[in-house]
């Protein structure tokens, strides 16, 4: 049961109709860009059959140059993107206190979005599920404009002054000399600058925590990272931080898998997006905001104004205020995802900027950069950058200028088209008039100083099984690192960050234990968890495989398929071959993939049903028993029904060595001794598991897969 699209698709936005307008009917004859009809496009013109190609052929010189022009530059980071449409709705006007942002406040508003989530480090053909940040960048055409919220799915950054982010993406990008290694960081150059860089302490721990190896973009949060102002009608300006929270809960793979999924499916993020929103399961997010009023921005022990710091959420709780749904997939990836283009500066009226120093190097760098990308000034009339509002100015001319402004003056002040268009909009964007006096000066601030406290923080907000993996990745990590003295410097780091984890992975290293530098300060902040971020959407677009073959008991096939799809999840029947399988009553069931065409890590969950000669076959099927203990190594939930439940002594899973008697279940395994139908006790623990999406607790240490 693969993904069908749903009949209530949504109806159309503003910008959808925008786009539309531009959409080409391909139902028609071939024509050349002039609009020539071509008679035949499979063979050029020659002097007879077998002769020279004539220079005349205008056909086969447009159709060979337009080919050879179809690249543009990838962007220099973030070049592997997904792109989505949807919309974004306030709850209330409860903000209006605070913004004039109309989007924000007014309810009854839908603003029509795009997003582009991406990965880093990688070119645009790197695979999804390498360790990395993922950006989250929303564009709300909004009925002020275009406001882009460029995030990340973590809540801090590498660096704290936006002069460092050429040296920090240079440091993580592949090697100079051998253009090596591909959607990774696990190499010298990025340690490196880590180990002589410690302001990147604490997002190095995001990124080695699973936040960096996300399940789906539909399961990770969402960040602003800077500190911004709204601004109300007043002028009065409130500090604010952005967050997106997925309903699907945050949740992540394991590192063995993400590596291995990289190679089954490169795509598999991408994928996944696509499939949920073809299948109508459509990601949302919940927008909140953190607001601080800026009288009390000194009542922190951080300064607001640094990025490479979060504001806890028990400090500041956040406020939950509109969600945002994605409802539609891009028409055409170069157009819509390729050319969309991200700008830090673009905000509206309502939103302001800060003094953070990353963020000002930011308000300049997105539009510089999309005029190598893009091909020059005239991006924003692309149609996937156009704003739904009209775009009313004197700048003109340019590559690729596509407007045809009506006569007269194009100068401001003008008198002969009678002064427009005209400045002094109500509501018009006006700067915070923020007061600044000082010397000129290239100085950090001491307020910046700190780089381990919210490091420390984190680490001490882990859960067991967290703390368990950031370990497993630094040493994976630092591993790769083949300068030891490198090493040896980012465990002094971590030494300052928290002495247990500094040994850890100096053990893991084969480098000498550090002694104890620094006492841990013991605070957390139980929001940093991945456990506290559990999501209210159940088991919604979730894939379980159901390992069938000849003589499979087709009632525990059929009764749980039902139930899980009632529950929006994904049910795929694998076979070891495909086509169908006959049931033990003699019912065929078509066959969804070939066990040789899948792995077990594309899957959130795997189901052995009943059948005694099905598990008799499987038994001796060496890609069905890899499949069911990969499963339970990577802590997936199993279901295991009658005689299905024998393939989990075949391939020795820790707590079934001595024979299963459905009692001994181990954590997330959920087993129905008897044959015939699951019950609904059966049922429900089995969604409720799938929901819960990983058993960490198990013990796999031994598990061969
Ligand atoms: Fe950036 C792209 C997010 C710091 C310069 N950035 C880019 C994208 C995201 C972010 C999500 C991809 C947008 C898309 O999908 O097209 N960047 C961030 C966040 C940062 C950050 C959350 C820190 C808080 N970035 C940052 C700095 C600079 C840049 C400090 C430069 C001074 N970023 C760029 C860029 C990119 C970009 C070079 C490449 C492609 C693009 O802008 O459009 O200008």
């Amino acid at each position: 049961m693969t993904a069908q699209r749903r009949t209530d698709t949504p109806p159309a936005s503003i910008k959808d109709e925008q786009l539309r307008a531009h959409q080409v009917n391909m139902r028609a004859h071939l024509t050349t860009d002039q609009g020539i009809p071509i008679d035949n496009t499979d063979n050029s013109v020659k002097v007879g059959e077998r002769g020279a190609t004539l220079l005349e052929d205008f056909h086969l010189r447009e159709k060979i140059t337009r080919f050879d022009h179809e690249r543009i530059p990838e962007r220099v980071v973030h070049a592997r993107g997904s792109g989505a449409h949807g919309y974004f709705q306030p709850y209330d006007d409860s903000l209006a206190e605070y913004t004039t942002a109309e989007f924000l406040t007014d309810p009854l508003m839908e603003t029509p979005i795009f997003v582009r989530f991406s990965t880093v480090q990688g070119s645009r053909g790197s695979p999804d599920t390498v360790r990395d940040v993922r950006g989250f960048a929303t564009k709300f055409y909004t009925s002020q404009g275009n406001f882009d919220l460029v995030a990340n799915n973590f809540p801090v950054f590498f660096i704290q002054d936006g002069i460092k982010f050429p040296d920090v993406i240079h440091a993580v990008k592949p090697e100079p000399h051998n253009e090596i290694p591909t959607g990774a960081s696990a190499h010298d150059s990025f340690w490196d600058f880590v180990s002589l860089q410690p302001e990147t302490m604490h997002t190095v721990m995001w990124l080695m925590s699973d936040r960096a190896i996300p399940r789906s973009f539909a399961m990770m949060q969402g960040f602003g990272v800077h500190t911004f102002r709204l601004v109300n009608a007043e002028g009065h300006s409130t500090f604010v931080k952005f967050h997106w929270t997925p309903k699907s809960g945050v949740n992540s793979l394991v590192w063995s898998e993400a590596q291995e999924i990289a190679g089954h499916d490169p795509d598999f993020n991408r994928r996944d997006l696509w499939e949920l929103i073809e299948a109508g399961q459509f990601p949302e997010y919940e927008f909140g905001v953190q607001l601080i009023p800026e009288n009390e921005a000194d009542r922190f022990d951080f300064d607001l104004l640094d990025p490479t710091k979060i504001v806890p959420e028990e400090l500041v709780p956040v406020r939950p205020v509109g969600r945002m749904v994605l409802n539609r997939n891009p028409d055409n990836f170069f157009a819509e995802t390729e050319q969309v283009a991200f700008c830090v500066q673009n905000v509206v009226p309502g939103i302001g900027f800060t003094d953070d120093p990353l963020m000002q190097a930011r308000l300049f760098s997105y539009l510089d950069t999309q005029l190598t990308r893009l091909g020059g000034p005239n991006f924003a009339s692309i149609p996937i950058n156009r704003p739904i509002v009209p775009v009313v100015n004197h700048q003109q001319d340019g590559f690729h200028f596509d407007e045809v402004p009506a006569r007269g003056a194009n100068y401001h002040p003008n008198s002969i088209s009678e002064g427009y268009p005209k400045d002094r909009a109500p509501n018009g964007y006006v700067h915070y008039p923020e007061w600044e006096e000082g010397p000129k000066l290239r100085k950090r601030p001491e307020s910046f100083a700190d780089h381990y406290s919210q490091a420390t923080l984190f680490w001490n907000s882990m859960s067991p099984w967290e703390k368990k993996h950031i370990i497993e990745a630094y040493r994976f990590e630092l591993g790769k690192v083949s300068r030891r003295y490198i090493r040896e410097r980012v465990v002094d780091h971590l030494n300052h960050v928290d002495n247990d984890l500094a040994v850890a992975v100096a053990v893991g290293l084969g480098i000498t234990e550090p002694t104890k530098a620094v006492d841990n300060h013991g605070r957390s902040s139980p929001a940093l968890s991945q456990t506290s971020k559990r999501g209210v959407n159940g088991v919604k677009g979730r894939k379980v495989a159901f390992l069938v073959a000849d003589g499979v008991n087709p009632q525990s096939v059929t009764a749980l398929r039902e139930a899980l799809g009632r529950e929006d999840a994904v049910v795929e029947l694998l076979a070891p071959v495909d086509g169908e399988v006959a049931g033990s009553d003699g019912t065929k069931l078509p066959v969804d993939r070939a066990l040789s065409t899948v792995a077990s890590v594309l899957y959130d969950a795997v189901v052995v049903p009943d059948g005694a000669d099905a598990a008799a076959k499987l038994r001796s099927n060496a890609l069905a028993l890899h499949f069911l203990a990969e499963a339970y190594k990577h802590a997936k939930p199993l279901g295991v029904l009658g005689t299905g439940a024998s393939l989990l002594e075949t391939v020795h899973l820790p707590p079934f060595v001595n024979g299963f008697n459905g009692k001994q279940a181990a954590a997330g395994v959920v087993a129905h001794g008897d044959s015939g139908a699951p019950n609904d006790e059966f049922v429900t623990a089995f969604v409720k598991a799938l929901a819960a999406h990983r058993f960490y607790e198990r013990p796999v240490e031994t598990v061969v897969a």
